[in-house]
């Protein structure tokens, strides 16, 4: 009677730690999946890639998912154009990127390559997506890398 009463009890403790493992399981893969899903719109560098050693004049490919490129001066919703902010601060969602500046490159006629010539050493450099005025999407639309110039 002993050794019945011990086998339910067993079998009842594997059941029970079964289910929770399971339950666990299939949670934190529901919350992995979350997690690692990506933003629906973001930018991206398709080169250089982050960390990347390069020669003093490069290219840079700017990569959009989730929105679409149109030339600055229009105004329409999910659209803008590229920026490469080189070694600068980033901009705030609805600032205007500053025109005229050497580390501020617009990219107005909708372009999503171009070639930088650089100084040796460690640089930044931010992509930033903005509207038809030149207004920062922000945080969400941005991306940065580190690159070594040799
Ligand atoms: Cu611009």
């Amino acid at each position: 009677m002993k050794n019945f009463a011990s086998t339910i009890t067993f079998k009842y403790v594997l059941i029970v730690f079964t289910s929770i493992l399971l339950f666990t399981a299939s949670t934190g893969i529901l919350a992995y999946g979350k997690k690692s899903a990506e933003p629906e719109q973001s930018v991206y560098f398709v080169e250089p890639a982050d960390g990347a050693t390069v020669s003093q004049e490069f290219n840079v490919v700017m990569g959009l998912k989730g929105m679409s490129i149109k030339p600055a001066g229009e105004m329409v919703e999910n659209t803008g154009h590229h920026h490469l902010l080189i070694n600068e601060k980033p901009i705030a969602k609805g600032e205007v990127v500053p025109a005229g500046s050497p580390t501020h490159l617009h990219f107005g006629k909708g372009q999503t390559e171009t070639t930088v010539t650089l100084e040796p050493g460690q640089h930044t450099l931010m992509l930033q997506f903005a509207d038809g005025a030149h207004q920062s999407y922000g945080e969400t639309m941005r991306a940065t890398i580190t690159i070594t110039v040799e």
